[in-house]
């Protein structure tokens, strides 16, 4: 403050009355920033020439003297949020929210509250969960009432697709008691089929391989009667273009509920990759995995809402049957927001 005083003496003669002073924290890049230091200040230019003035203020106004040290970055609606809100983006942020989501949470949230209720955190972090709640669109669980159910799931190594399968038919075929059959494509590895075999036997529910779109047309073919089809693939990196083209081939023509399946471990960035390359693939539902192995959920609004289909499932961890939910907005959004008020 000190240093803001003085340069404001400094330019503007020692005789420069100070009206008002004060401090505050500018937001830097979605963290906390320097202090900033705002003096306004005001001198009579009849009682003494101005010693330095370069810049067109008219010396009868009161002047503002900039700030001491740092840029001011604030956005003028950023600049217009409440303490309160600022605060909240904060944590938002250290959730491992994306700054760019958590601003337009916020912005959208905002919108929907009188200005008067700004500073009311409550107030505020209720509607943003709802705002969250809005984005995460969600399906009716799975009826069996009309036609067969084919489903498959899709995405990158690893993610889960092959456990959430298992636990999808355990449920489906045990608990619900309807007909089940599991076709997979994945006959890359050894060690793939035998895992969803390992499971099928489990349950006691036939399992197709398919070496080529044709065999997977057969087994479709073979299994018509069956109230719910699940077709496992082999998990593709998201960057390899031929892996996709060549799923796509299998997956052509076929009417069915397409899965992305993601973990809630990618990286944020990651996820923008995985869904612009799938999308090739056309999915037409989002589940998510292992939410269990993290603590910052905002992947999974994150991948929703690039996604742009609603998410179906979350698994939660690795037992088959009992780790997996149907997914519920609501419960979603206080996951992924947290207690964050
Ligand atoms: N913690 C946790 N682990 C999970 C969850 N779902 C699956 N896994 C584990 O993740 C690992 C990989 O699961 P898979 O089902 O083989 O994954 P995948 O997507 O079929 O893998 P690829 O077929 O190789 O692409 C296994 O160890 C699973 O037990 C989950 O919800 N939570
Ligand atoms: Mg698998």
């Amino acid at each position: 403050m000190q240093e803001a005083v003085e340069k404001l003496r400094s330019e503007f003669g020692s005789d420069a009355v100070i009206l008002h002073t004060s401090h505050k924290r500018r937001w830097f890049f979605g963290k906390i920033g320097p202090r900033h230091y705002e003096v306004l200040g005001a001198h009579d230019p009849d009682n003494q020439p101005r010693r330095r003035r370069n810049n067109a203020v008219n010396g009868e106004a009161p002047l503002r003297a900039p700030a001491a040290a740092g840029q001011d970055t604030a956005s003028p609606e950023r600049s217009e949020w409440s303490e309160a809100v600022q605060a909240l983006y904060v944590k938002l942020v250290g959730r491992d929210i994306p700054k760019e989501l958590a601003q337009k949470l916020i912005k959208e949230t905002l919108s929907e509250l009188p200005k008067a209720e700004w500073s009311n955190v409550n107030k505020v972090w209720d509607r943003l969960a709802a705002v969250v709640a809005r984005h995460i669109t969600t399906v009716e669980p799975w009826d069996f009432s009309g036609e067969q159910k084919i489903v498959v799931f899709i995405g990158p190594t690893g993610v889960g697709k092959t456990t959430t399968i298992a636990k999808l038919a355990a449920n489906f075929a045990l608990v619900d008691e309807r007909s089940v059959a599991l076709i997979t494509v994945d006959t890359y590895r050894i060690a793939a089929v035998d895992q969803l075999r390992t499971y099928a036997d489990i349950i006691a529910v036939p399992l197709e391989v398919a070496y080529s779109p044709q065999d997977l047309r057969a087994a479709l073919a073979k299994f018509k009667d069956k109230d719910l089809i699940l077709i496992d693939t082999a998990g593709r990196s998201q960057h390899s273009h031929l892996q996709i083209a060549e799923l796509k081939s299998y997956l052509e023509g076929i009417e069915a509920e397409k899965h992305l399946v993601v973990s809630a471990t990618t990286k944020m960035r990651d996820v923008d990759e995985i869904v612009r390359i799938f999308s090739q693939l056309s999915p037409n539902r989002v589940t998510v995995t292992k939410l269990d192995e993290t603590s910052s959920h905002g992947v999974i609004l994150h991948t929703c809402m690039r996604a742009e289909v609603p998410l179906a499932f979350v698994t939660t961890g690795q037992g088959v049957p009992e780790d997996i939910e149907v997914a519920d907005g609501e419960r979603l959004a206080q996951l992924i927001l947290g207690d964050v008020r």
